[in-house]
């Protein structure tokens, strides 16, 4: 017969080094199972004398229950091993403190958008919308754009199918209140602009805001104060503004609009190429093809219309560089225009 001791204590080291419940049990059929080590011992008495057979056979036994409580002990501190993994694994610490919830907020083109709104509606103006898909007629033809215009070539104007295309202005906003309602009329229409025209400072969506302003008696005098106190008031400070004779189809006379440079005070900087001014806008009185096709007496009533990109008046205001930067949605761009 084997040496007794030297099994078990063999198989005691097997099982106190045993890593999972499988492997466990794979010892235990090894030691204790019906062709186990153990188990051939018992067989193997019948070879000893019979007066040695029951100290022997009582030894085995001995061997089989410690090495079966040994088992067991084992099998309960892996079990207990495992419920501890699966609990620590998935455990969330509930007392643990928030992330912290990140406070949006405005896009600085909404901002300065939503204060333009405001400036206007204080001095009476309504804020109009329209829609971004139009038609050649609200689009061109009103405004008294000629198909042979440079503005109605492909490369400025996103046709779309059926005679619509994307709306190069925010004109035919006012085209639409001018067909619709009688005089006096003082609007506003903000809103998303679309030329097929890409690079670094020109998006093809941008802002716009576009001003009408339909009386008796509205003079270009009139047209003058209204842009200077807007400017003005958009940037908080006195600013001198000239107007510079231009020409658009839909307004005679037409001029673009001078600001003294907002950032260098007119003394001559970068950004206003040395020149002490910046050109924000464009303006002129309606012209009266225009409101001939709206249905408007241009013998009784005359009107001023004005355009700008927000971008631009953005760009200004708060010292961005870079056009493209509006577009990016960079949360490190835009937190800086976050107020809690
Ligand atoms: C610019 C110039 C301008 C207008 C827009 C207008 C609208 C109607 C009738 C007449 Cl319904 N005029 N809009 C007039 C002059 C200039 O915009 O440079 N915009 C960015």
């Amino acid at each position: 017969m084997a040496d007794l001791s030297a099994l078990t204590a063999q198989a005691l080291v097997q099982i106190g080094a045993s890593e999972s419940l499988a492997a466990l049990d794979e010892l235990r059929v090894h030691w204790l199972g019906k062709k186990g080590v153990l188990t051939e011992q018992l067989k193997a008495l019948g070879g000893l004398k019979p007066a040695e057979r029951p100290a022997a056979g009582a030894r085995i036994n001995a061997a089989k229950t410690e090495l079966h409580s040994a088992i067991e002990a084992r099998r309960t501190t892996l079990e207990q091993a495992s419920i501890v993994q699966a609990l620590t694994s998935g455990r969330i610490d509930v007392s643990l403190p928030g992330r912290g919830e990140a406070t949006g907020g405005m896009h600085p083109i909404t901002r300065v958008r939503l204060r333009i709104e405001e400036l206007f509606r204080n001095a009476g103006y309504e804020v109009a919308e329209g829609p971004e898909v139009e038609d050649e007629f609200h689009n061109f033809e009103a405004l008294n754009i000629p198909a042979d215009h440079p503005a109605r070539a492909m490369h400025d104007t996103f046709y779309l199918e059926d005679g619509l295309l994307l709306r190069t202005h925010t004109s035919p906003v006012q085209i639409r209140a001018m067909l619709s309602r009688k005089p006096p009329l003082a609007l506003i229409a903000p809103g998303r602009v679309y030329r097929c025209d890409s690079d670094v400072s020109h998006s093809p969506m941008f802002h716009q805001v576009e001003g009408l302003l339909v009386d008796t008696d509205v003079s270009f005098a009139n047209l003058k104060a209204v842009l200077h106190q807007f400017m003005e008031a958009l940037f908080e400070r006195p600013l001198a503004m000239r107007l510079r004779p231009s020409y658009f189809p839909f307004t005679e006379p037409s001029a673009e609009v001078d600001i003294s440079c907002v950032l260098c005070d007119g003394q001559g900087c970068r950004v206003c190429k040395q020149t002490g001014w910046l050109e924000v806008a464009g303006c002129g009185m309606v012209h009266p093809n225009v409101f001939k096709a709206c249905g408007i007496d241009s013998e009784r009533y005359t009107g001023f219309a004005f355009g700008f990109g927000i971008e631009r008046l953005a760009m200004l205001r708060y010292g961005v560089n870079d056009l493209r930067l509006f577009y990016d949605n960079d949360l490190r761009f835009l937190a800086q225009f976050a107020r809690g």
